[in-house]
């Protein structure tokens, strides 16, 4: 005997037999609780079930039976543990089809669909996978807060927000943290919410994004944090090809753990291909989202689906990354024509940082707490984040970033 609890997708009456369509508590495969017209009293109950109730079921599965579609279950028991009390308002199942706007307003009830519960399956197991692989490789999960005192980093706007009377910001990425603590603890990973203030109206951005930042002291160059990341890539998409091939199945989606290293390309490479297709770029500017679709279709092409871009101008890069004379040591990573991570060594040296700073027309003494840190003995260091979402998007061919996030923080949502 076994017991199934779920919720009742769809109901069918076929003469003396009613067909009930459940969807089970977290597998991905619907069941049909097949039930027959006799004196268990089963049938009474069955006949009263409405479309959303949640019910438990005993009994047993059977293989061959007379249902068509999904599994079928032969219960002795059905009770129903929650009656909706209005009619459901989308079909979990899809069979109407749904928008965007539907898909996130009932995401509590989409997820019983197997396509959506396999999306947010899969990102569990990421991060599951990605702490796996820095934990192997002896760095420390840390939390810093989110709450702060001073203002951007550069980049991106951030909210502000009233402290006991004082201006507060929410942060929006770890990064002064993070490289602050390379003072004490050179092996740092932080799984964090980003806020960014920016009125995007784009597939790609969220006000309230995720990511996988990490941060190692003592490095030799930048070469070291981009075998970091290129390693931490490859065991997630090893680890998921291996252990979520059902998600990956219902999502229509193969995936091949990347051989590594990857494919390194220069910026003045990067405009040098684009301008061959008929696409300038101002030297110095950062990548449009043009230019990056467009860079991916060169790139796989080439046989390509994830690619750094390396040697960046420091123009188009933050005031803490290192400068190799117009250049910088940074890089992105991009994943089939998006980017999915930044990263770079950051310039360690108290002098050379405060000159960064004034370069980029920031205010020094509002950096004071940050500053400090680099006064005793900052070892060379450098690291990266790792956008959670825009890595899923890519890995699963989304159309939409909002699709990789349960309740999308984006200018029109605030709720649910
Ligand atoms: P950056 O600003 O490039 O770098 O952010 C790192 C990665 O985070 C993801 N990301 C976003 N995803 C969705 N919506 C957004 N609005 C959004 N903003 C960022 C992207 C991006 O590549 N401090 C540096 C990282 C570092 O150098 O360690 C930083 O924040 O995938």
């Amino acid at each position: 005997m076994e017991e199934v609890v779920g919720w009742v997708n769809a109901k069918r009456k076929l003469g003396g037999i009613i067909f009930i369509e459940l969807i089970p508590r977290s597998s991905l495969k619907p069941l049909t609780v097949v039930v027959k017209r006799d004196n268990s009293g089963l049938w009474e109950v069955a006949k009263k079930l409405k479309l959303g109730s949640a019910i438990r079921v005993k009994g047993e599965k059977v293989s061959g039976g007379i249902s068509k579609r999904g599994e079928e279950f032969k219960p002795s028991e059905i009770v129903e543990v929650a009656c909706p009390s209005e009619s459901i308002p989308v079909d979990p199942l899809l069979k109407a089809g749904v928008t965007l706007d539907t898909l996130i307003r009932y995401r509590y009830l989409m997820l019983r669909n197997p396509k959506v519960r396999a999306v947010f399956k899969i990102r569990a197991l990421l991060l599951k996978y990605a702490r796996e692989y820095l934990e192997s490789e002896g760095f420390l999960e840390v939390n810093t807060p989110k709450l702060c005192g001073a203002g951007a980093e550069g980049g991106a706007e951030v909210f502000e927000l009233d402290y006991f009377g004082r201006k507060a910001y929410l942060a929006q990425s770890p990064q002064l943290y993070k490289q602050m603590l390379m003072a004490g603890l050179p092996k740092v990973y932080e799984i964090t919410p980003y806020f960014r203030a920016e009125k995007h109206h784009t597939t790609r951005h969220l006000n309230e994004s995720w990511g996988i930042d990490a941060e190692m002291g003592f490095i030799r160059g930048v070469d070291d944090v981009m075998r970091l990341l290129e390693g931490l890539i490859s065991y997630i998409l090893g680890e998921l090809s291996k252990k979520a091939k059902e998600e990956l199945n219902a999502l229509g989606v193969e995936v091949e753990p990347p051989v590594i290293p990857f494919k390194r390309v220069t910026y003045d490479e990067v405009l040098k291909l684009l301008k061959e297709e008929g696409l300038v770029l101002r030297w110095g500017e950062d990548l449009t989202h043009e230019a990056e679709r467009k860079l991916g279709e060169i790139m796989k092409e080439k046989g390509y689906e994830l690619y750094f871009i390396i040697n960046y101008p420091w123009e188009a890069k933050p005031f803490y990354i290192m400068k190799e004379g117009r250049l910088s040591k940074s890089f992105d990573l991009d994943y089939k024509g998006l980017e999915i991570a930044s990263g770079g060594q950051r310039e360690h040296r108290f002098n050379e940082l405060i000159k960064n700073m004034r370069e980029k027309g920031l205010n020094v003494e509002d950096f004071g707490f940050y500053l400090e840190a680099f006064k005793y003995g900052m070892p060379p260091h450098g690291g990266f984040g790792l956008g959670v979402e825009r890595l899923l998007m890519s890995l699963l061919n989304l159309s939409n970033v909002r699709e990789a996030i349960l309740f999308p923080r984006d200018i029109q949502r605030l709720i649910p």
